[in-house]
Parts: structure tokens; C-alpha cells; sequence
């Protein structure tokens, strides 16, 4: 591969170029030393321009940093203060902490390799007192991210709102019972998608936490749910009418914060999306943690958004197999990973989106170069996983095998079932004609040994 998609790392950008102020000045730049190396802050798998089923890495993955939760979140939990003090948290005025926020942002992801970001409204900015406070604020921070993404060539995977932190929306935002709180998020997200818009968002996030409800005793599920599919309808058409040509995603998540969400999982919101004609604008951003939290794997979300047509993005994560709550942890493990990459290849990739580590450091993890570790081995664990995934369909017998399991559906009597061609009497008759059928074995330990046998 000729071109460099790492460009972005020009020494000059290691102090940023306006203000020449440096967070991560112990860090050099991270780089791909191959699996030997024993530096923690190289890449041992993730080889950016490796082409690997006819793509760069970097190409297949683009990876991005979130925002919210990398130069925000500070380790507090419900039972404890926070762990960690950002170095740009100590600036007072808000414009001047969100500028020194970017630089440290800007300055991470370029080290790193990061090409993409995703972020909230007022991740970038601390909301305002008002409307118009909040909309101008946001007008000089995207000036100034502007600035930094010419400079170093990153780019917004997605922008989206937060419309779940304030209390205005403890009822729910666009299904809020109270049509001012309805407006008011709508204002909110056309300032969303202007500010994505402005920064040449590729794409634009609704995930919904809390549209849905803590009780139905005092709720007209159908009517909210109606009004959240006008609100989308509403936000499709005034981006495209600026000249947004990227795709929608919804974030699927059963609950937390709200008891049940609307956009429970994949299955749920490929219903949502048909059932409202929305088919056309949006896709689906999948999370892990949220996968498990639905009572499924990543994997089967994977599944279900793919073969709807609609698998658009991934936020990269894990949760805890004891913890029923949102742990966004660091992803680590090779053999799901693995299983997910075999999904996503033969789905053919991601249809617009990316891979954004919606992942936090744990609240006793308290350097700044803890963020860098977290993704270094997020990197490398979708390296990996991705190219043990395309030997495994290459070189092993297992995309055979799968086929093999539905051999019979070339029978003439299996193609004209699958045409719809055979009524119900057929299969009877075909029954007393054919008689019991053979026991055939699943082979799963097989299955799973192939998988193994190639990490
Ligand atoms: C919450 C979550 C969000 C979305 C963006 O669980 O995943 O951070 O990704 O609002
Ligand atoms: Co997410």
C-alpha cells in the first residue's frame, strides 16, 4: 500500500500548533513492532496498512476515540468521588477548558494512530445556561476542532447529543411526555447535527437512554414510540436538506438508565427502523456491552443487523459476565472477538461506520497513560482477531462445512421448498415417501476446535 493512512503523525503535531501545550510529553508515538516486542506501548498485531481481505487494516476498522469517555470520564461512580483529575479540567472559563481538552484529545489520538473520533455536543463544549449560550459555545469549540482536524487529518466517525445527562430529560427526551421537553431535544439535535455537519461528520448516532420507561403504570408506550419515529423522521430531513449525505445510526441497548429502553436490541430496532420507513437513512451501531445486557451475544447482534442490511457501526467494549450493569471495559478477548470478526467478514464490513471504543478506564486505572494501554490492546485485540478470522475462511475447512450442513436444500424437492414452490401436503407426502430421517451431527466441537486452532 502506497498511501499512509498514519500521515497524521507529523512530529510537529506533538505540541499542538496554536498553543504549543503538551499532555502526553513522556509518550512518543505508538508503533507496530510485530508480536515479539515486549514494549507495552508498541502495536504487536495492529499493522495499519496491512492489507488483509483486500483492505488496509486501518481501512477495514476505522478506529475512533470516544470522546465522552476518554478525556471525560474522571472514575466517579454512584458509591465514590472521581479517581482521576485531567490536567485541562483545571482551566475555569469552559471555552478555554474545552480548547485545552481538544489539544489533549488531538494530541492522544494522533500518538496513537487514531483516525476517527465520536463525540456528544457537549462532550466537545460544557453545555450552556441556554439555548443560545449552549449553540454559541458550540459554534467556537468546532472552530477550533476544525483547526486541529485540518492539521492532523482526524476525522468525526459520528456526532450525536446527549440527550439523557440533564434533568430536563428524567421523563425522556423525543418520547417525553411533555411536548416542550420534545422541543426542546429537537433543538437540541438539529445544534447536534449542524455541529457534525459543520465538522464533516460521516455519520450521526441516536442512542437512547432514556427513551423508554421506569414504569408502564404511567406511560403510553405506542404514543412514545410514535413521536420517537416522527422526531427521527424530523432530524433525516433537516440533515439532508443541509447536505448531510452520511447514514443514522440507532444504538440499540435494553435498559440503564431507563428500565426498559425502546431500542432494546437488534432485532428490536430492524422492527422499529421497517415499521416506520426509516429503512432508507438508518442503520445499526452495535455495542457489546449492550449485546450482553440484552441476554445476547455480540456476535448474534452482529448477526441479526447484518443479515437485515443494516450492521453500520461498531462501539468497540465488554461488560463483566458477573455485572449486570454497563461496565465499558477495554475489549480482551481473542476467541469472541474472533467469532465477531467472522461475522463482520462475511457480512462484508461495516456500512459506513466504525470501530469507536465506547470504553472506559477502570476508576482505579488513574495515569493518562492507562488510555493509552486500554487502546493499544483494543487495537490489537481487533488486529488479531480479524486476521485469524480471514485464515479461518480462507484456509480452514469451516465455510465448507456450514454449507455442507444445508446440502440437502439442493435436492430438487429442498429447491423448490426454498422457492415456495411445496405446500404443507407436499411435506407430508414426501415424508411417507422418504421415510425417518438420518441423524446428522452438528459437529460443534469441531467447529469451535477450528476456531481455537487458529489464535
Ligand atoms: C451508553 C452509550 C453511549 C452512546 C452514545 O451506554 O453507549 O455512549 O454510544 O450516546
Ligand atoms: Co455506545
Amino acid at each position: 500500500m502506497e498511501s499512509k493512512p498514519r500521515a497524521v503523525l507529523e512530529i510537529n503535531r506533538y505540541v499542538n500548533v496554536t498553543t504549543q501545550i503538551q499532555y502526553f510529553n513522556h509518550i512518543s508515538p505508538i508503533e507496530f513492532e510485530g508480536p515479539d516486542s515486549t514494549n507495552p506501548l508498541a502495536f504487536r498485531y495492529y499493522e495499519p496498512d496491512r492489507v488483509v481481505a483486500g483492505k488496509a487494516l486501518s481501512e477495514h476498522f476505522k478506529f475512533a476515540c470516544a470522546y465522552w469517555h476518554s478525556f471525560g470520564n474522571t472514575g466517579a461512580d454512584p458509591f465514590g468521588a472521581p479517581t482521576r483529575r485531567f490536567p485541562w479540567d483545571d482551566e475555569l472559563d469552559p471555552l478555554t477548558r474545552a480548547r485545552r481538552k481538544m489539544d489533549a484529545a488531538f494530541e492522544f489520538m494522533t500518538k496513537l494512530g487514531l483516525e476517527f473520533f465520536c463525540f456528544h455536543d457537549y462532550d466537545l463544549v460544557d453545555e450552556g445556561a441556554s439555548l443560545t449560550e449552549s449553540e454559541q459555545r458550540l459554534d467556537v469549540i468546532t472552530d477550533y476542532a476544525l483547526e486541529n482536524m485540518n492539521a492532523s487529518g482526524i476525522k468525526v466517525l459520528w456526532g450525536t447529543a446527549n440527550l439523557f445527562s440533564h434533568p430536563r430529560y428524567m421523563n425522556g427526551a423525543a418520547t417525553n411526555p411533555d411536548f416542550n421537553v420534545v422541543a426542546y431535544a429537537g433543538a437540541q439535535v438539529k445544534q447536534a447535527l449542524d455541529a457534525t455537519i459543520k465538522l464533516g461528520g460521516e455519520n450521526y448516532v441516536f442512542w437512547g437512554g432514556r427513551e423508554g420507561y421506569m414504569s408502564l403504570l404511567n406511560t403510553d408506550m405506542k404514543r412514545e414510540q410514535e413521536h420517537l419515529a416522527r422526531f427521527l423522521h424530523m432530524a433525516k430531513d433537516y440533515a439532508r436538506s443541509r447536505g448531510f449525505k452520511g447514514t443514522f445510526f440507532i444504538e440499540p441497548k435494553p435498559c440503564e438508565p431507563s428500565k426498559h429502553q425502546y431500542d432494546y436490541d437488534c432485532a428490536t430496532v430492524v422492527g422499529f427502523i421497517n415499521q416506520y420507513d426509516l429503512a432508507d437513512d438508518f442503520k445499526i451501531n452495535v455495542e457489546v456491552n449492550h449485546a450482553t445486557l440484552s441476554g445476547h451475544t455480540f456476535q448474534h447482534e452482529l448477526q441479526v443487523a447484518a443479515d437485515a442490511g443494516m450492521l453500520g457501526s461498531i462501539d468497540a467494549n465488554r461488560g463483566d459476565y458477573q455485572n449486570g450493569w454497563d461496565t465499558d471495559q477495554f475489549p480482551n478477548n481473542l476467541y469472541e472477538l474472533t467469532e465477531a470478526m467472522l461475522l463482520f467478514l462475511r457480512a462484508g464490513g461495516l456500512q459506513g461506520g466504525g470501530v469507536n471504543f465506547d470504553a472506559k478506564l477502570r476508576r482505579n486505572s488513574t495515569d493518562l497513560v492507562d488510555l493509552f494501554y486500554g487502546h493499544i490492546g483494543g487495537m490489537d485485540l481487533f488486529a488479531r482477531a480479524f486476521i485469524a478470522a480471514d485464515k479461518i475462511l480462507c484456509e480452514s475447512p469451516m465455510e465448507e462445512m456450514r454449507a455442507e450442513r444445508y446440502e440437502s436444500f439442493k435436492s430438487p424437492d429442498g429447491r423448490q421448498f426454498e422457492k415456495g414452490d411445496l405446500s404443507l401436503q407436499d411435506l407430508h407426502r414426501l415424508t411417507l415417501e422418504n421415510g425417518k430421517p438420518a441423524q446428522t451431527s452438528g459437529r460443534q466441537e469441531l467447529f469451535e476446535n477450528i476456531l481455537n486452532q487458529h489464535l
